[in-house]
This record gives C-alpha cells, structure tokens and sequence, in this order.
C-alpha cells in the first residue's frame, strides 16, 4: 500500500469520482478541491465524505477553485502532493461556446495556475502532474485514427483552451523537468456521467420514456461518431502515467467508433425495444418498432412499460447543433497498450448496459415516489 498524498481537482466530477475509489483502494492520502456553489455537487462522492470514521485520516476535501491561484497555492503549500490530477474543467464542448471567457480561464489559465504554484513552491521535482487532455483536440481530424504524433485542429473554445493547457504541461516538463503527463483521452463514459453529455441523456431520458415519466428525447448531430469506453477503466490510465520513469504523453481509447443514433439504437434494445428511423435532416425522427416482451416483462413488471410500436420517441431540435462540429473521434492508443501493458476492460455493449441498467432503475425509484405522493 502506498502512503502517498495526491491532489485531485474536478473530484466532484465523474473522473473525480472514480480516481478517488482507485486512490483510496491504493492507500493514497486523497486531497480534493471542490468549488463554492450554492448546492453541493459532492453526490458522487458522499459515500466517503458521509463515512468520517472510516476515512478521515485518507480524504480531505479544501474549497478552491481553478480559477483563484491563491487558493491553488495556498493548499498545495499546505499538503504538499506527490502528484497533483488537474480533473477539473468547464468540460461541455457546446457550453464552451456560449462561455469561453470562462471556459479559457478554468481549461488554460487554471493549468497554469497549478504548474505556477508546483514552481514557485519549490516542488517541482517532488510533484507529479497529470492533465486531463483530451481527443478534442483533433477536432477538424488530420488522420482517420488518432495517436499521439497526429496533429491538432481544435474546434471549439473548450478544446482550444485544453490545447494551451497540453502545451503549458511540455513546456514545464522541458523548462524545469517537471514529471508532467498529458492523458489524452476519448471519450469515457458511466452511469456517473453528467446527464447533458449525449450518452447519459439517452440512457437516462429514454428509461424514463419507457416509464412514461417523460415522452420524448431532444437529440443534435445524430451522425457524430465517438470513440466510447468506460472511465473506469481511463482513471486506471490516469494513475498508470505517473508512475513511470520517464513523464510521457499518451492517448488512452476503445479503437472502436460509433455514432450516437447507434447509441441510441443499442439503448433502447438494452432497455427492450427497437427504433425505426424515418425522415431526414432535422425531421428525422425515430419510432418505436419492436417490443421485446420477453425483456419488458423481466424488467417492468406488468402495465409499467408505457410505449408501443408506432410511439414517436426521438426528435432532432437544433439547438444542439454546435457552430463548429467535431465530426469523427477514433483513437489508437497502440503506445498505451505496448508501454503500460493498459487495454480497456468494459465492451462498448457492457457500459451501455450498466448505464441503461442504473437509469431504469432511477427510473423505476421515481414512479414509485410518485406513486405515494
Ligand atoms: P465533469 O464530470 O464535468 O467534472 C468536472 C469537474 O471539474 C467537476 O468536479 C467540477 O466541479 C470541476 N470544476 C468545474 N469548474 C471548476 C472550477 N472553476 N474550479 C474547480 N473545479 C471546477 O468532467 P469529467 O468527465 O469527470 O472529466 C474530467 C476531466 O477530463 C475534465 O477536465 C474534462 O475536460 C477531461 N476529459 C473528459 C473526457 C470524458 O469523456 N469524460 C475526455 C477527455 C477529457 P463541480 O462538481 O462543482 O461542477
Ligand atoms: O457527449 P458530448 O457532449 O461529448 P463531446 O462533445 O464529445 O465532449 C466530451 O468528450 C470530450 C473528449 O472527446 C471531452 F474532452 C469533453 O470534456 C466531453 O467529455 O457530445 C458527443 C457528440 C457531439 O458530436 C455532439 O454534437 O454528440 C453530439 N450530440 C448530438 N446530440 C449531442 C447531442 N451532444 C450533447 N451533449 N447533447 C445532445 O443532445
């Protein structure tokens, strides 16, 4: 077991989340740093904060925020860790262009701010860091599978801000030889993914459709492809990188692209039914086909599934169109595999099925409090 201290911003988020359980399983001394706001957003990881007892010596949580350098320094000072994970972000792509003042402050600036704090502290040969980088910064892609020697083309304020933080972290490692790591990763998903990222607003909305708790799913670019896989597996990457003797940077993907109406597709056969899709463009819409009943019977219980073939369930609503649109994302982390011996270890088919599985079952729990309302 180790006995070292880490500090991990964004731990309050999905990644946050699923490295604090890794850390703590390895015996890290965890130190988080959460935000101000006016409800707290610790659901995620309330399990450790809500047991004192048996964690209070192992997890400590410090008001801060990315873009308030003084508080950076002042807790690094404070706890000085053996490696600092920069999780936290202003990570939605389309928000980014509605705030992008904002998002350059937290993505750039608040890299920055912690490389300046590790530096001034005298730390640098004693913290390693770790930058969530990731696949959007090949954008506009320049090679129909992305590694880490394929150029960026950014598209977007969130992604242009990420690539200042990328080349913020090189250019420490080559200044001042800290160990810095760039993870490069695809996209990764869970049940503890924000319900605005597209994956888990189609398991969370779509459980609640075939509950009859809402009628239908408001989707963009259904023609986008990703690289999915699951952050449980990527955070195991994120702890992996620095560990090595030499700071490296390295993409961590599936090698397996899909596009969203095939999530949606595989969503809803998990939950029990097929879509048929008709129409083009903005008036595609997508149609309950079959119905599994076999499955529905498991699941539901009888008169709670509420859809039948013809049910008009998907629509496209063009606010989630983005200005400038990352098309394709598709990874080979070839580097990872040979290097760090890492594959990924949940199936594309399996981390749908745990997400569809958590939201019916969120699902399920609100008609039930509705019930006895
Ligand atoms: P997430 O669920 O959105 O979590 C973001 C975290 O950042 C939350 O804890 C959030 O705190 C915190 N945060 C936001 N603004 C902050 C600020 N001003 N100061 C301090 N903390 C702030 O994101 P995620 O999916 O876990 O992703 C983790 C990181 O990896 C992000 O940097 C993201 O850009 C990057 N990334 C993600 C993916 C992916 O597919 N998930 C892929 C590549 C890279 P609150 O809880 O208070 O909002
Ligand atoms: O789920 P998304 O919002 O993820 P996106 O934009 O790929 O960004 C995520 O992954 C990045 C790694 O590549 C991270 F750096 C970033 O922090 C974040 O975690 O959208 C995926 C695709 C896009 O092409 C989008 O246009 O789905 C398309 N889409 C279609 N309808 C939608 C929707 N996206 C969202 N969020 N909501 C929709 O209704």
């Amino acid at each position: 077991m180790s006995n070292k201290v880490a500090l991990v911003t964004g731990i309050t988020g999905q990644d946050g989340a699923y490295l604090l359980k890794l850390l703590m399983s390895k015996g890290y001394v965890v130190h988080g740093l959460r935000r101000r706001v006016s409800v707290p957003t610790t659901q995620r990881i309330d399990e450790y904060i809500f047991a004192p007892q048996e964690h209070h010596n192992e997890f400590h949580l410090h008001y801060g925020d990315l873009t308030d350098g003084l508080s950076l320094t002042r807790i690094i000072q404070r706890i000085q860790p053996d490696e600092i994970y920069n999780l936290g972000a202003q990570s939605h792509v389309h928000v980014s262009f509605d705030s992008p003042e904002y998002t350059a402050d937290v993505n750039g600036l608040g890299t920055l701010r912690i490389l300046e704090a590790i530096r001034n502290l005298d730390l640098t040969h004693k913290t390693r860091f770790y930058q969530a980088s990731t696949s959007e910064l090949y954008g506009k892609i320049q090679s129909p599978q992305q590694s880490e020697s394929t150029p960026f083309y950014p598209r977007s304020p969130y992604a242009v801000a990420k690539l200042f933080a990328y080349w913020t972290v090189i250019n420490y490692r080559e200044a001042y030889g800290l160990y810095g790591c760039n993870g490069i990763l695809f996209n990764h998903e869970s049940a503890m993914r924000g319900t605005s990222f597209v994956t888990r607003k189609i398991t969370y909305t779509l459980s609640r459709i075939a509950y009859g708790l809402i009628d239908k799913l408001y989707l963009g670019n259904m023609n986008a492809l990703r690289d999915w896989g699951h952050a449980r597996d990527y955070v195991e990457m994120q702890w992996l990188m620095l560990q090595q003797e030499q700071p490296e940077d390295y993409v961590i993907a599936s090698g397996e692209r899909r596009s969203v109406r095939e999530f949606v597709e595989v969503a809803a056969r998990e939950i029990g039914f097929s879509i048929e899709w008709r129409g083009q463009g903005v008036d595609e819409v997508g149609l309950v086909s079959e119905v599994d009943p076999e499955k529905i019977g498991a699941t539901f219980g009888k008169g709670r599934f509420k859809l039948k073939p013809g049910d008009e369930i998907v629509n496209i609503d063009p606010y989630y169109f983005r200005p400038t649109e990352v098309d394709v994302l598709w990874g080979d982390a070839s580097k990872a595999r040979e290097k760090l011996n890492w594959s990924p270890k949940t199936s594309f088919l399996e981390l749908v099925s745990e997400m569809v599985a958590e939201d019916l079952e969120q699902a399920r729990k609100q008609v039930v409090v509705n019930q006895y309302e």
